[in-house]
């Protein structure tokens, strides 16, 4: 049949004898729950200015923009549900020793559909932080604010908890993921461009250590001429299909 995705045997034997698997992720799993991805078709920076919105050069210039959007993309994400490709990871948990969640994304889909170990490189949008004492506040607690709402212990601006352009990823985090990514026998790449560092070192540094890299995606990538496997298709349709080879 025509497009039918095609899993490698060989793949599937690796993963019989995995140990520790890595899932590095990125905004194309959580496409087909309906969040718009950054680049390409219909993604969110070819109609929206990254530099404006997602930077805080661009949050100081402009806090409530910067809080509208953020509060826009929240009100989307609360009414998405995860699709088969994060339940899938999910389920591999429960199937083999070590596997991890390695994810670019903000909106918290790998925890909603039932994964446990995650690291976030990016944040989480459902979390704010105030620029001033740093003090965590739920995306409840200002859920009808539309404009940039001020801390109640010190008064400082409050922001949403993810990583912009030009900012460091949270404290030890990244060094955790690479600590999983020497250790991982396969690592998947789904859903992500893999061109946001130091993030995208993720994978290499996997393949370095020798690891299985597999990427799944709807297209090429800047990645996908050093990976063991590229199997071209939606995530959400992929996953469950190797999932479902593996018959257990
Ligand atoms: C499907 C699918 C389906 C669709 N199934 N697939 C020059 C060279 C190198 C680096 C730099 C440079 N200039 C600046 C930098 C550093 C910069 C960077 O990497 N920039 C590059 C873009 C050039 N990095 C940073 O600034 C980072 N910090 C840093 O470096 O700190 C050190 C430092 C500090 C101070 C001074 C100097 C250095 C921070 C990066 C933060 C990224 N933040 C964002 C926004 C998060 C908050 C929010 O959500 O609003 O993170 S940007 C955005 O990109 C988001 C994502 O996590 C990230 C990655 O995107 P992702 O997930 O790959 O999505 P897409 O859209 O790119 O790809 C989707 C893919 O899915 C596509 O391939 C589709 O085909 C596929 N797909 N449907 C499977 N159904
Ligand atoms: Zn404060």
């Amino acid at each position: 049949m025509l497009n039918e995705i095609e899993i490698p045997e060989e793949l599937i034997q690796k993963l019989r004898s995995a140990k520790s698997i890595l899932f590095f992720t990125g905004a194309g799993i959580s496409a087909e729950s309906g969040i718009d991805t950054f680049r390409g078709k219909g993604g969110l920076w070819n109609k929206m200015s990254a530099q404006e919105l997602a930077s805080f050069d661009g949050f100081m210039k402009n806090p409530n923009l910067v809080w509208e959007w953020y509060q826009y993309r929240r009100k989307i994400i609360s009414e998405t549900e995860p699709n088969a490709g994060h339940k899938t990871i999910a389920e591999f948990e429960k199937h083999f020793n070590q596997v991890t969640v390695v994810t670019q994304n903000v909106d918290n889909l790998h925890k909603r559909a039932g994964s446990t170990n995650i690291l976030e490189l990016h944040g989480n949008i459902e979390r704010n932080f105030c620029l001033k004492c740093k003090a965590f506040y739920d995306v409840e607690k200002f859920i009808d604010a539309n404009e940039v709402p001020k801390c109640e212990k010190c008064g400082g601006m409050i922001r949403p908890d993810v990583v912009w352009f030009g900012e460091m990823l949270p404290k030890g985090i990244f060094e955790e993921a690479e600590r999983i990514a020497i250790n991982a026998d396969i690592c998947f790449i789904v859903g992500t461009s893999a061109v946001v560092y130091p993030a995208a070192y993720i994978p290499l540094s996997a393949k370095e250590a020798g690891a299985t890299l597999v990427e799944i995606n709807i297209e090429l990538t800047n990645i996908s001429d050093q990976v063991d496997f590229s199997i071209l298709g939606k995530s959400g349709e992929v996953l469950p299909k190797i999932f479902s080879f593996l018959g257990l």
